[in-house]
């Protein structure tokens, strides 16, 4: 394919509620917007880095920077364009996946509209049904958490995950195990705790976690070997899998027994489908993570979610969590058993709400 133009939008849309994790509380969401265009056919991809660098290194600065400076650019090639190929041979731009992820999925969007073919089942998705959960951030207080987490279940969702950290965990767990003694749980720490509280993460076996999610360092495979060796609860790991060869470590030193996959984390959707594929060659199963993406980013999600071995229910809920607007058309739903079922048309199946999308601009770049 060959891209004539790149525009680059950055948006910032309010929460309908605030989130908070271990490191912090976050009012607005602000991505980064990637479309690509040829032959009067548009992709889109959506970047998810944060607005500071505390999930990652990456941020909306950075992540802006490298795409305008070097990935936009090299996109716009008279020779043409392979989405397969293109971060094999983009710039030498090491490291920020994010950055490249986002491209990788405007160019995977616009080949299957070109082929005018789902996403999801160019990626090689089978599922027709995605199991959903939610992602609970940390609240006030215990009251506002319990009447989350009744919401969420009455709305029909299979797994809900709770945001942990130290003075918010085992407390808070007592009280949600004992107002909901069965529903399928877990915790996130986000890299909240050190190889100083094993024993107080050991304590957590009691509550019958579906699994415990990056407990420790958010570049350590090494102390979460150690603590999987020592908890009966099944670790996962979100932050320390940075690509496959993290994930063919990780499996190695048994450091996890179930991966969290996020494409825009490991660098691209090719990236996420062979950690994927190896977790399923090993019978780890994985699921999809969320970044509460907008629904560009969302509808990618869905499409990697419809691969075989995303066999737990993933952090991919509905846009109205989230956004009283969202950036597509239809918004992502979940039905009443908690499934998403992955949409029909081409490409990522939803249509970017370009009226929308313009009013919460604050910058744009094109490069042609
Ligand atoms: O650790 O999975 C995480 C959101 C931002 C950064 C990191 C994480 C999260 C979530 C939210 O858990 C998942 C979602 O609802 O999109
Ligand atoms: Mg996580």
């Amino acid at each position: 394919m060959r891209i004539e133009r790149v525009i680059l939008r950055e948006i910032r849309l309010p929460f309908r509620n605030f989130f908070e994790t271990s490191f912090g509380r976050t009012y607005d969401k602000e991505a980064i917007l990637i479309e690509v265009v040829s032959e009067g056919l548009s992709g889109w991809g959506e970047c998810v880095a944060c607005e500071g660098p505390f999930y990652s290194y990456e941020d909306r600065v950075t992540a802006w920077h490298v795409l305008k400076s070097y990935l936009a650019p090299s996109l716009v090639d008279p020779r043409g364009t392979d989405p397969d190929h293109f971060l094999d041979h983009a710039p030498a731009v090491r490291g920020h996946p994010m950055a490249k992820a986002a491209v990788e999925a405007a160019l995977f969007d616009l080949q299957a509209r070109q082929m005018d073919t789902p996403l999801w089942l160019l990626l090689g998705g089978t599922r027709e049904r995605i199991p959903c959960g939610v992602s609970i951030g940390i609240q006030d207080g215990t009251s506002q958490l319990l009447d989350k987490i009744h919401s969420e279940k009455a709305a029909g969702y299979q797994k809900f995950k709770l945001k942990i950290k130290p003075g918010w965990d085992v407390e808070i767990l007592d009280l949600v195990r004992r107002e909901f003694p069965d529903i399928p749980l877990m915790v996130d720490a986000n890299a909240a705790y050190s190889a100083m509280d094993f024993p107080h993460l050991k304590t957590l076996d009691q509550f019958g976690l579906m699994m415990i999610e990056q407990p420790l360092f958010y570049d350590d495979l090494y102390e979460h070997s150690r603590l999987q060796e020592q908890i009966e609860t099944r670790l996962c790991l979100d932050e320390s899998i940075r690509h496959n060869r993290d994930a063919e470590l990780a499996l190695r030193l048994k450091s996890c027994r179930i991966i969290n996959v996020k494409f825009g984390r490991v660098g691209g959707l090719r990236e996420a489908i062979r950690i994927h594929d190896l977790c399923l060659a090993h019978g780890v199963p994985v699921w999809c993570g969320g970044m509460l993406e907008t629904g560009i980013g969302r509808a990618h999600n869905v499409a990697l979610s419809t691969l075989a071995n995303f066999k737990l229910p993933g952090d991919v809920s509905a846009s109205a969590r989230y956004f009283e607007r969202d950036t597509i058309w239809p918004a992502v739903e979940v039905d009443k058993e908690g499934f998403i079922t992955p949409p029909s048309g081409a490409g990522i199946g939803y249509e970017p709400d370009r009226e929308w999308i313009e009013r919460i601009t604050i910058q744009q770049e094109m490069v042609s």
